[in-house]
């Protein structure tokens, strides 16, 4: 199967992590592509032209970070993500649907700042660093619990893609005054999933 994804996507990132953590490196071919370019080449890939996106051996295509994680945490055992036995542990679900909600607003700050400066909002450049900044305090209180701590979880793994963000978005100085968070973020960066899953570095 192929898992295509661009040098920037956070989310396509978490898929090469759940990839990595799952062993299934051996089984997944890993293609580089670009979005919001003319003639974009994933278009001839799937209409909605986003990614992650998985295409299985029979052509199959998956697309969106959920289903993906769904779809390679049941190919191989033991289920640890989307199929973990603990799906109903409902305070840890609302931590981490929250984890999630905090990188969708991380997304749309940073693609808002790379249009042109006349096309760009403050409003919503406004709106969505508060959003990031409150979600930062909120993670920084709550670290020692919830399957923060532990083993790897969705929630983490949100969590890095969210805070991981400032390698693109300069202005979200999350390191600021959150001593918990800094500590978390250089321990998960060593993971081994967490490292392999970097991007290859721009041509
Ligand atoms: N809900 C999707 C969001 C994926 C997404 O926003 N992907 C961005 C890159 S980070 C994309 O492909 N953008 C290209 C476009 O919108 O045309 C998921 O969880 O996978």
């Amino acid at each position: 199967m192929k898992l295509y994804g661009t040098l920037t996507s956070p989310y396509a990132r978490l898929t090469r992590i759940v990839m990595l953590e799952k062993g299934l490196a051996d089984r997944v071919e890993l293609v580089w592509t670009k979005t919001r370019v003319a003639d974009d080449p994933i278009l001839a890939i799937h209409p909605s032209g986003r990614v992650p996106v998985l295409i299985l051996d029979d052509g199959t295509v998956l697309e969106d970070t959920a289903v993906i994680v769904d779809y390679l945490d049941a190919l191989a055992a033991p289920a640890r993500f989307a199929h973990s036995a603990d799906r109903r542990d409902w305070a840890y679900r609302g931590i981490e649907a929250t984890a999630r909600a905090m990188l969708d607003g991380l997304a749309v700050w940073a693609r808002e700042v790379i249009r042109p400066a006349g096309e760009q909002s403050p409003g919503i450049i406004e709106h969505e660093a508060r959003r990031a900044f409150r979600l930062a305090d909120y993670f920084e209180g709550l670290l020692a619990k919830h399957r923060l701590s532990g083993p790897l979880t969705m929630a983490q793994i949100f969590l890095f893609g969210s805070l991981d963000v400032e390698r693109r978005l300069p202005a979200f100085t999350w390191r600021d005054g959150r001593p918990s968070l800094v500590d978390w973020h250089a321990r998960i960066s060593e993971l081994p999933s967490v490292r392999g899953s970097r991007p290859p570095s721009l041509p």
